[in-house]
């Protein structure tokens, strides 16, 4: 396909157009989109992901936006998605208040996108994966993701992120609710948001004390760090904890683990697409009228049919 062969070099090449036109296709759960996901990958396995979750409000977007301004400043390409099934796709409203997107329209070395979810269920995270393997493949170093932790897909989104940082944020009575939501297992980075409020050392003390219990991976202690994201303090020190944990992954094989788990789901998924493409198929045959009749008298066995479905069909193919 021409279309697609030259999406895919203007995605090589970084350019914003054909990155934009790509996630269009991929969200939208269109073929295009699937194959290019799928041939995109082996192109991808550089950028460090980074999940961003915690609660309304506690300042995620924020946050996902003063770091970039310090990930810029350090020379990292920044790719951000902001998955938030609740508010459908804004534009990039999301952050678009916030972000000076005058700047970041400008920047090649930024890109935003908003993700919401469409069609059947399990689309989010397929979308979420296509899109990241995209910015992946674009040359983007860090990607952030943005999401309101709760739900089946956005916990499958976070098992996406090679490093998931956790936002709390003082007097919200988030300490309790995290630990509630077991937020502190999928954690590897803690952040203290609206440190300029009072009782923010109090959080610190007390996400402190329940990590305690939980050592599950004693050779990484999970930092938690203060930050005030409206002025930018404290990006430093998410940077460099960042910069450890990825070091950390890579010391520990994980990522290359990670990489691998990556690569059997890409080749799960390909293989149930073809699936999905064998029955449509088969249902268009005249055969299958008669396999219908059959399977429903009594005188086929459904196992049977749908093995002479597979090899006929695919033969075909
Ligand atoms: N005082 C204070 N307010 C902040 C800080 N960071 C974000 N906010 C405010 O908190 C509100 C929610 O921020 P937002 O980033 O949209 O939170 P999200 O829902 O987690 O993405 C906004 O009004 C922000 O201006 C901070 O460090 N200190
Ligand atoms: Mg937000």
């Amino acid at each position: 396909m021409k279309d697609l062969d030259d999406l895919k070099q203007g995605v090589f090449q970084g350019q914003k157009r054909a990155i934009a036109r790509g996630l269009t296709w991929i969200e939208q759960g269109r073929q295009e989109g699937k194959l290019l996901a799928q041939q995109l990958f082996a192109h991808g396995g550089r950028a460090h992901v980074i999940g961003v979750t915690g609660s309304p409000g506690v300042g995620k977007s924020t946050l996902v936006n003063a770091l970039t301004l310090h990930l810029r400043h350090e020379g990292y390409k920044v790719g951000i998605l902001a998955v938030d099934p609740s508010s459908p796709f804004t534009g990039g409203a999301i952050l678009g208040d916030r972000i000076r997107m005058q700047d970041s329209v400008m920047d090649p070395g930024v890109f935003m996108r908003s993700l919401a979810s469409r069609g059947h269920l399990g689309g989010l995270s397929r979308a979420t994966f296509g899109a990241l393997t995209l910015l992946d493949a674009a040359g983007f170093d860090k990607i952030l993701i943005e999401t309101v932790g709760a739900g089946q897909s956005e916990v499958e989104i976070m098992q996406m992120a090679h490093t998931t940082m956790v936002v709390l944020a003082p007097g919200m009575g988030d300490d309790i609710q995290a630990i509630k939501a077991g937020i502190l297992e999928i954690g590897q980075i803690f952040v203290v948001n609206k440190a300029d409020r009072d009782g923010a050392d109090h959080t610190v003390r007390s996400i402190r004390s329940m990590l305690g219990l939980t050592s599950e991976h004693p050779e990484w202690m999970p930092p938690i760090i203060k930050t005030v994201a409206e002025d930018g303090r404290g990006m430093e020190e998410v940077n460099q904890a960042l910069f450890r944990h990825h070091q950390y992954l890579t010391e520990h094989g994980l990522l290359d683990r990670f990489r691998w788990t990556q690569t059997e789901h890409v080749i799960e998924q390909a293989v149930s697409d073809l699936g999905e493409r064998l029955v449509r198929k088969a249902r268009l045959e005249n055969s299958w009228a008669k396999r219908v009749v059959a399977v429903g008298e009594g005188s086929a066995d459904p196992d049977r049919v749908a093995e002479e479905i597979w090899r006929h069909t695919i033969q075909e193919d």
